[in-house]
C-alpha cells in the first residue's frame, strides 16, 4: 500500500514530539531533513533545542580497517548491558559504503539490531564537508533530544574537516592499530591533540606491544598541566570483545572528569558557538543573493558608482533580517 502525499505530510506534523519520544521511525525521518537541509529543518531543531544538553556524546576515530565499527558494535552491547540507550551516527565522506553500511550490518545481525534502545544511521556526505559537521552536530542533536544516554559517532580520521567532525565529541577515542607503519604516525599526528583516549585494536596482532610504546612516548611528551585529563590508552581485540568493557570504564570515567571540571558546559559552549555562527551565516548569505529585492538594488548602487561594494554590504547586515 501506497501512502498519499498527504499522510506523509500528517505523519510528520507532529515530528517534533515523536523525536522526543524517541520513536525510531520519526528520528530517521528527522535526521533525513537534517542531511537534506530542508526548509522545515531549522524550525523543527530549535522545537527539539530545549531537549538536548543531556547526552554523553563519543567520538571513535582513526584509519579505515582499524576496526572501529567492530568497536562501536562492541561498545554498543556493553553500554546497553549497563541499561543505557544510545544512538549512533557512522560517518564516512571517503565511502559510505566501507563505514556505516558494515556497521549497520553489524549490528542488524546482532542481538542490538531490534533493540528499541539503539538506533543507528549512517549519515549520507553530499558536498561542502563544512555541511557535514553541521549534518553531524544537528543529528547529534536530535539523537540526544530523542532521549538517548550516550551518542557515538564512528568517523575516518584522515585530515582537518574529519577532525573538525569529530570535535562535535565530548570523549574522542583515537583507534592505532599494530603495522600500519609511516602511514599511522602521519594520521596520529593530525589526531594526537584531540584525543582523549589512544585505543590499540587488534592487539591480537604482532607489534602491539610497540604501538603501544610509540604512543606512549607521543602522549608522555606533549604539554601536561596539572588537573587535567591524562590520557589513557587502552589495548583491545574488537574482534573477540577484549577491552571493550574496560574502555566503556574510561569513557564513562572521561564523562564524570568532565563534568567535574566545567569542561563539559565548555564543550556545550563551543557548540553553542559554532551553531549560532553557522546560523548566522545562513541568514546573512540568504540576503545576499541575485533576485532578492534589496540586493537587486544595492547592485545597481555599486554599478552606478552611487555606493560602493563595502558601504552596500554594510547597508544589508544592518537592515532588519525577515523570513529566516
Ligand atoms: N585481528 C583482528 N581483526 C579485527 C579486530 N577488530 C576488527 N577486526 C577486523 O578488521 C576488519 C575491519 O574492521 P572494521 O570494524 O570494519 O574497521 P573500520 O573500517 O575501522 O570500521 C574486519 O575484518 C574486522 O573483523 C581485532 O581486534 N583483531
Ligand atoms: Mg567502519
Amino acid at each position: 500500500m501506497s501512502l498519499a502525499p498527504s499522510a506523509y505530510m500528517a505523519d510528520d506534523s507532529d515530528i517534533v514530539a515523536r523525536v522526543l519520544d524517541g520513536e525510531h521511525g520519526a528520528i530517521a525521518r528527522m535526521l533525513t531533513q537534517v542531511e537534506r537541509r530542508t526548509p522545515a529543518v531549522n524550525d523543527l531543531l530549535a522545537a527539539l533545542h530545549h531537549a538536548t544538553g543531556r547526552a554523553h556524546v563519543v567520538g571513535v576515530t582513526g584509519p579505515a580497517g582499524s576496526g572501529k565499527s567492530t568497536l562501536v558494535a562492541g561498545l554498543a552491547a556493553a553500554y546497553r548491558r549497563t541499561g543505557r540507550s544510545l544512538g549512533i551516527l557512522a560517518v564516512d565522506p571517503s565511502s559510505v559504503i566501507t563505514g556505516g553500511a558494515i556497521l549497520g550490518d553489524r549490528i542488524r545481525m546482532s542481538d542490538l539490531g531490534s533493540d528499541p534502545d539503539v538506533f543507528i544511521r549512517s549519515m549520507a556526505t553530499r558536498g561542502a564537508l563544512g555541511g557535514l559537521s553541521r549534518a553531524v552536530l544537528d543529528g547529534v542533536s536530535v539523537l540526544d533530544a530523542a532521549g538517548m544516554d550516550v551518542v557515538i559517532l564512528e568517523t575516518v580520521g584522515v585530515g582537518q574537516a574529519e577532525v573538525d567532525v569529530i570535535s562535535v565529541a565530548q570523549t574522542i577515542a583515537v583507534v592505532s592499530v599494530p603495522g600500519l607503519g609511516d602511514e599511522v604516525q602521519a594520521i596520529k599526528a593530525g589526531l594526537l591533540e584531540i584525543a582523549d583516549i589512544h585505543v590499540v585494536n587488534k592487539s591480537d596482532r604482532p607489534g602491539a606491544d610497540r604501538t603501544v610504546a610509540e604512543i606512549r612516548d607521543v602522549v608522555r611528551h606533549s604539554p601536561h598541566r596539572e588537573g587535567q585529563w591524562k590520557v589513557p590508552i587502552q589495548q583491545t581485540v574488537a574482534s573477540s570483545h577484549e577491552g571493550i568493557d574496560d574502555l566503556m570504564r574510561i569513557f564513562d570515567d572521561h564523562a564524570a572528569w568532565l563534568a567535574g571540571n566545567g569542561a563539559r558546559t565548555d564543550s556545550h559552549r563551543r557548540n553553542a558557538a559554532t551553531r549560532i555562527r553557522w546560523a548566522a551565516e545562513e541568514l546573512v548569505l540568504g540576503r545576499f543573493r541575485t533576485g532578492d529585492t534589496a540586493f537587486d538594488a544595492a547592485v545597481e548602487t555599486v554599478v552606478s558608482r552611487q555606493s560602493d561594494p563595502v558601504s552596500a554590504a554594510r547597508k544589508l547586515i544592518a537592515g532588519p533580517i525577515a523570513n529566516c
